[in-house]
């Protein structure tokens, strides 16, 4: 018999970065001035940052030594040849144009495709690409599978879209209405979660039948590719390289923040196959991002990104980046912490709704949560919940989606177990306190993306965020939330 083996990350560890400890009264009084917002917090009072797994990565030797082969050259860099090289190989598709960042291409392409009137379907909204549409003129609209709402379910593809939401809205407004649907790959604002190339296939060839391009938000592809490898029937021999290309192939194009899967602290890049449609994009991207050939970018950073994207496909390196987020996600179910399941590809959702079931959604329980978290351990997280979807553009109102959570992101290749060791115990300790922290109301609200830069303060008018009078720890039931039928 085979004895198990543990395994370790692929990789050791050349530089470090010290980080600062600070005092629990230091770090009331950070977040305090920082509004009771974790953006708003100054790195220097951060010690396990759990933020955003969006340009944080730790890059590779190789990547460090492609930046000093930086072609600083205003036009035609020998480093946008590599990344146009390594995007076509890694990704597939025809036309590749640098931006600064996700964001930057998603710009682009909204304003290229979307008319004031259109409706942009995909599976489930995120933030800056929703932002984008409806600065465009148009209007999202949810086709994600009701599985994906639902934080207990276990499902190995809660990223699926559901045909029959898709063909109800393209009978409702008429495919002429719909420029393109927008998939998302490893569904960020549900957890991470996959979409199946089986689902993905029929989609794209729905969509082929009524004329509507599909695009991917290929931000976390190689993520999903890896999912589809160890959980869709006869994927497991596949290579996660191979099964990318397919995902791609499925699609006229992508949007693509390299701040995630393609380790690197900066660039993105919008994908086209459409030639029509990459002439018009490289006219746009003159004016908002650069020249075609770098789009905001220094050349360094382009190769960095280059090699980056052919890294991001290893499956040593994917196994372990997976390994880590479902080591964390372990430790917090062992002690019954709400989380959402299944465990995802870039971070741990906590479910905010039921670690904190005494706040009302009106008093924003996923934001008071990871306030709490700061304090008491320094340990930085974001909300995902009703702060993060803002307002309905119609009628004012907050939107209150079903998934009021808090996600604990983790950077790729940049902590060890022992800091995820450090982060879980912080959060054990919460919830055994959980009826401790208490809501908060906004003071101050930005018109745009609100949850970067919002303020707060407790509702109960005080200066802290966790009161000392509420009895703890307290008991709970095996649900986690109180309401399960072994408690009464
Ligand atoms: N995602 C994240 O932390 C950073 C900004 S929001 C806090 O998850 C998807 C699926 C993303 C994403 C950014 C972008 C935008 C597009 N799609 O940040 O502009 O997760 O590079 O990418 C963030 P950029």
């Amino acid at each position: 018999m085979q004895r198990r083996r543990s395994w370790a990350e692929p990789f050791k560890i050349k530089m470090v970065e010290p980080l600062r400890m600070t005092t629990r009264a230091q770090r009331e009084a950070a977040i305090e001035e920082a509004g009771f917002n974790t953006f708003l917090l100054r790195s220097r009072d951060v010690y396990i940052d759990l933020l955003t797994d969006s340009g944080t990565a730790a890059m590779s030797d190789r990547q460090w030594a492609g930046m000093m082969l930086g072609d600083e050259a205003y036009a035609g860099s020998e480093n946008f040849y590599h990344l146009e090289d390594a995007v076509r190989h890694v990704y597939g598709y025809k036309h590749v144009i640098p931006t600064h960042q996700g964001r930057g291409a998603e710009h682009i392409l909204s304003r290229m495709c979307i008319k004031p009137g259109d409706f942009i379907p995909g599976n489930m909204y995120f933030t800056t690409t929703k932002a984008h549409q409806e600065l465009a003129g148009g209007r999202f609209v949810d086709v994600i599978h009701d599985r994906a709402h639902d934080s207990t379910l276990e499902h190995p593809f809660k990223g699926d879209i559901d045909l029959a939401k898709l063909t109800s809205l393209i009978d409702r407004v008429g495919a002429g209405k719909i420029p393109y649907l927008c998939v998302q790959c490893n569904v960020n604002m549900a957890g991470g979660q996959p979409i199946s190339l089986a689902n993905l296939r029929e989609v794209s060839a729905l969509c082929r039948r009524h004329g509507i391009r599909v695009f991917l938000d290929a931000t976390r592809a190689a993520e999903n590719a890896y999912f589809i490898q160890q959980r869709e029937p006869g994927c497991a021999g596949r290579s996660i390289r191979d099964i990318l290309l397919e995902i791609c192939s499925l699609s006229d194009g992508c949007t693509c923040s390299a701040k995630k899967d393609a380790l690197v602290n900066i660039g993105g890049f919008l994908c086209l196959n459409d030639d029509a449609l990459a002439e018009e994009a490289r006219n746009m991207v003159v004016l908002y991002e650069g020249l075609h050939t770098y789009g905001g970018l220094a050349g360094r950073d382009m190769e960095a990104m280059a090699i980056g994207i052919e890294e991001s496909v290893e499956q040593d390196h994917m196994k372990a980046r997976i390994g880590q987020v479902t080591y964390l996600g372990e430790a917090l179910m062992r002690e019954g912490v709400p989380i959402v399941k299944p465990i995802g590809g870039h971070g741990i959702f906590l479910d905010a709704a039921r670690f904190l079931p005494h706040i009302p959604r009106e008093q924003f329980p996923a934001q008071a949560l990871a306030c709490a978290l700061y304090v008491d351990s320094g340990v930085r997280a974001m909300e995902r919940g009703a702060v993060s979807a803002g307002r309905n553009p119609d009628t004012g109102q907050n939107i209150f989606p079903k998934l009021e959570l808090v996600r604990l992101t983790l950077p790729r290749r940049v902590y060890t177990q022992a800091h995820m060791d450090v982060a879980a115990e912080s959060v054990i300790e919460l919830f055994r306190n959980a009826p401790k922290v208490v809501g908060l109301r906004f003071t101050f609200e930005p018109k745009h993306l609100r949850f970067f830069q919002a303020r707060f303060a407790p509702v109960t008018g005080a200066r802290v965020l966790l009161t000392e009078d509420a009895d703890a720890p307290v008991s709970r039931c095996c649900c986690g939330a109180g309401g399960c039928r072994e408690n009464g």
